[in-house]
């Protein structure tokens, strides 16, 4: 709040920005070892053919599922997590190496939401052409227990072998809200950009 005395010569104001709602931190993340940092696959429940590789997102390692050989069928990593207050979002890094078509070879994945009871498929059947890594997002609802499957399926026939790489998988939040002397509410913009605006609206009084 502001008050003047409505003499002339000495008008006072008073600008009021950025007054913040929750906290700027990301949530915690609940999934354990998500982006295999501990060069290992602990924390994660495993089917078919599983192993760490040195190939990563980030960081040191990642998960391979499948293998440079033939495989039988789902190869799968999963974790049961409960998405913590503020969460918004589940994003994951994948790379498939697949010098089969989509009928026989693919990656996929899906999530679970044991509170609702329904499934998304956060990566559909996919067989791509370049081995590059991806990134997949689903979104997910704060207190609800999930259950995310990584898979990688290989049709176990010699000589067109395909495996999927996994990395970085973890929850992420929405930005606070702020809200503007305007009424408006606008996403949290990067500090710089913030102290940006900030000195041209001064400027212009
Ligand atoms: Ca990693
Ligand atoms: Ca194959």
């Amino acid at each position: 709040m502001d008050h003047d005395d409505n003499y002339p010569s000495d008008p006072t104001y008073t600008l009021f920005d950025d007054v913040a709602i929750g906290s700027a931190s990301p949530p915690p993340n609940p999934l354990v070892n998500g982006g295999f940092e501990t060069g290992t696959l602990s924390g994660w429940t495993l089917t078919g053919t599983t192993s760490v590789t040195t190939v990563a997102h980030s960081g040191a390692y990642a998960a391979l599922a499948g293998g440079t050989s033939q495989t039988n069928g789902d190869s799968s990593l999963s974790q049961t997590f409960t998405a913590p207050s503020a969460a918004t979002t589940l994003s994951l890094w994948y790379a498939t190496k697949c010098p089969d078509t989509v009928t026989y070879d693919w990656t996929t994945v899906t999530l679970r939401d044991n509170t609702a009871g329904t499934t998304t498929t956060v990566v559909p059947r996919t067989c791509p052409t370049a081995y590059v890594w991806v990134n997949a997002t689903a979104g997910i609802i704060a207190g609800h227990s999930y259950t995310l499957t990584l898979i990688n399926h290989d049709d176990n026939y010699p000589g067109d072998s395909t495996y999927t790489l996994f990395d970085d998988v973890a929850v992420v939040g929405s930005s606070p809200l702020r809200f503007s002397a305007d009424g408006r509410s606008t996403r949290v913009k990067s500090g710089d950009e913030d102290e940006a605006d900030d000195r041209e609206r001064v400027r212009k009084r």
